[in-house]
């Protein structure tokens, strides 16, 4: 199916109109539905799945300060999934209903109940239920730094085939100190959500349902090491173009593909002013002819287009090959090109806003306030069908907790990646700093288990200094990241946001918990050691399904004990405190 660049005008997704504000929060409903998207003028219209009949979905525009709640609704009407399911895969075997939900809000910082964990998913008018389905309505209390999050869906085995059905979009927080900044704004900032796709010839999406010339051990559908797809979307079209006028614009770029990584340029030679990451704003604008987007990143870049003459077509090229970056490189004229921009004349006055030299103050963690060290290795093994198998710390999905932080204290995570590719990572609930990278011997390594460091540490690049919740950690190197959790305690995950690696095992659940916390001992379930109040909470529901072999017996409407620590939650002011106030 080959497409022309350059065709359709860049759509501006629209922003979401809240049901209902009242005093202390903003109340939003989010329909998941079914529809037809045409993502090209020259090809049929496609099947997808989105949110509010958009994809992406609407721009959610949130306040720092103010609550937002959100009840995401699936009234999705396909009975099957409009893409391969691979039914080996957890949560996915025959039975379990294929049309089934959940909400993550990426890089929000909220409690374990509104974060949409794998296991907390639903079906059509929440029917059927997963184990951690708690609540209908999410809360997001957006008291974290402005920032550029998104959220999309992380159903347990079957993100993959969500996301790429059309289920993401963008949640914009704002501030009262970052409006002060004058940045470009209004008509002039433009979020990009860059993904990639193809499709059949009748205009369906395709997504592959096993790997070129399977072995006779995989299953009939099997779950790829990762897709890219051959047609390069922004704001859902294939390679748009945007009318851009001799002045500044602000870009916030998200992006929002499967496995490919995006190494961006500009035609034009110009550079990129990245001002943002991942948590919000970076303390210093930072200048790059090339900048590198992991899945699930996300880049707040300026481009000056003021010296670019009336009539230039610049072109935002991708040249990261895939898988990244010891695969394919991309070909010029297809997934080599993301969109184009056309200058034109500055009609509408002068250009008041500016790019400040400091653009917020960022407190760095200190390594010498750590109080654990945690190493979280990136294995290969193999599957029972024989399939590559990527984990962390050598555990599956299911295999059990370990990683059991305190809430409040530093801790350095070591992310060794003795393999091939660039695995990006991502960790709920908090924002993350990355500390350095550090070249080891992979070969001693790999004989012996122990990690011999073969250069200085590398710091982080400029633009890579800011608040992060997603981080590409190298081949060869140790990604050293300062975390600290809070305010909440409980059951999160972190995982590859390579999202083939996420839904086959490269994903790992972690608890909270508080200090001194007693772990309780359950009879019935021997595999769970937990923190009592998550177990006490989740019991009843989890043993009872499991033991009947399948998830779909719980009751969605049945009343949940809700707990909320009186020690984290300020119950007159309604807010949490913050880590710091926590520990002190
Ligand atoms: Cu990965």
């Amino acid at each position: 199916m080959k497409l022309t660049p350059f065709v359709d005008a860049l759509p501006i997704p629209r922003v979401l109109k809240p049901v209902e504000i009242c005093k202390d929060c903003t109340y939003y409903e989010v329909r998941m539905k079914d529809f037809f998207h045409q993502f090209h003028s020259e090809l049929k219209p496609t099947k997808v799945w989105g949110y509010e009949g958009q994809v992406p979905g609407p721009v959610i525009e949130a306040e720092k300060g103010i609550t937002i709640k959100i009840q995401w609704i699936n009234e999705i009407s396909d009975e099957k999934h409009i893409l391969p399911v691979d039914h080996t895969l957890h949560a996915s075997h025959e039975g379990m209903p294929e049309v089934r939900t959940v909400v993550h809000l990426h890089g929000a910082e909220v409690e374990p109940d509104s974060d949409g964990h794998p296991d907390a998913w639903y079906t059509k008018n929440f029917e059927v239920c997963g184990p951690l389905f708690t609540q209908k309505i999410y809360t997001y209390p957006n008291n974290q730094r402005a920032a550029t999050l998104w959220y999309h869906d992380h159903a347990l085995g079957i993100t993959r085939l969500n996301v790429y059905a059309g289920l993401a979009g963008m949640y914009i927080i704002r501030s009262r100190e970052e409006r002060a900044l004058n940045l470009p704004s209004g008509t002039y900032e433009i979020p990009l959500v860059i993904q990639d796709k193809s499709f059949n010839e009748d205009g369906s999406l395709f997504y592959p349902s096993n790997v070129p010339d399977p072995p006779p051990t995989y299953p009939e559908v099997s779950i790829t090491p990762g897709f890219a797809g051959d047609t390069i979307i922004v704001n859902g079209k294939a390679w748009p173009y945007l009318d851009v006028e001799q002045r500044k614009y602000r870009f916030r770029i998200l992006n929002g593909s499967n496995e490919r990584f995006y190494r961006m340029r500009l035609s034009s030679g110009q550079e990129f002013i990245q001002i943002g990451s991942d948590g919000g704003l970076l303390e210093k604008p930072v200048k790059l002819e090339e900048i590198i987007i992991a899945p699930a990143e996300r880049m707040d870049v300026v481009i000056d287009f003021a010296d670019q003459p009336v009539g230039t077509n610049i072109t935002l090229i991708n040249t990261a090959n895939t898988p990244f970056d010891f695969g394919d490189p991309p070909d010029p004229e297809s997934d080599g090109l993301i969109m184009q921009f056309r200058v034109k004349e500055n009609t509408s006055g002068k250009d008041t806003s500016i790019v400040p030299p400091i653009l917020s103050n960022i407190k760095r963690y200190k390594e010498k306030d750590v109080c654990k060290i945690r190493d979280i290795t990136i294995d290969v093994g193999a599957d029972r069908f024989s399939r590559l198998l990527f984990m962390l710390n050598n555990r599956e999905f299911m295999g059990g907790v370990v990683e059991k932080p305190i809430i409040g204290e530093l801790e350095c995570w070591r992310i060794i990646n003795p393999g091939l590719g660039v695995h990006p990572i991502h960790i709920h609930q908090i924002q993350f700093q990355l500390l350095d990278r550090i070249p080891f011997d992979v070969e001693a390594y790999t004989q012996t288990g122990q990690l011999r460091f073969t250069s200085e540490p590398i710091p982080p690049p400029e633009n890579e200094r800011g608040w992060k919740d997603v981080i590409q950690a190298y081949p060869g190197q140790v990604t050293r990241l300062l975390v600290r959790f809070g305010p909440y305690t409980g059951r999160y995950v972190y995982h590859c946001h390579i999202l083939e690696h996420e839904d086959h095992d490269m994903m790992r659940p972690f608890d909270v918990v508080r200090k001194g916390s007693e772990y309780f001992d359950c009879k019935d379930c021997k595999d769970y050691d937990e923190p009592f109040d998550y177990h006490k909470r989740r019991h009843d529901r989890y043993t009872d399904a499991e033991k009947d072999g399948y998830h779909d017996k719980i009751d969605c409407n049945k009343p949940v004990y809700h707990d909320i620590d009186s020690s984290i939650y300020n119950f007159e002011e309604h807010k949490y405190y913050d880590a710091d106030s926590i520990n002190g």
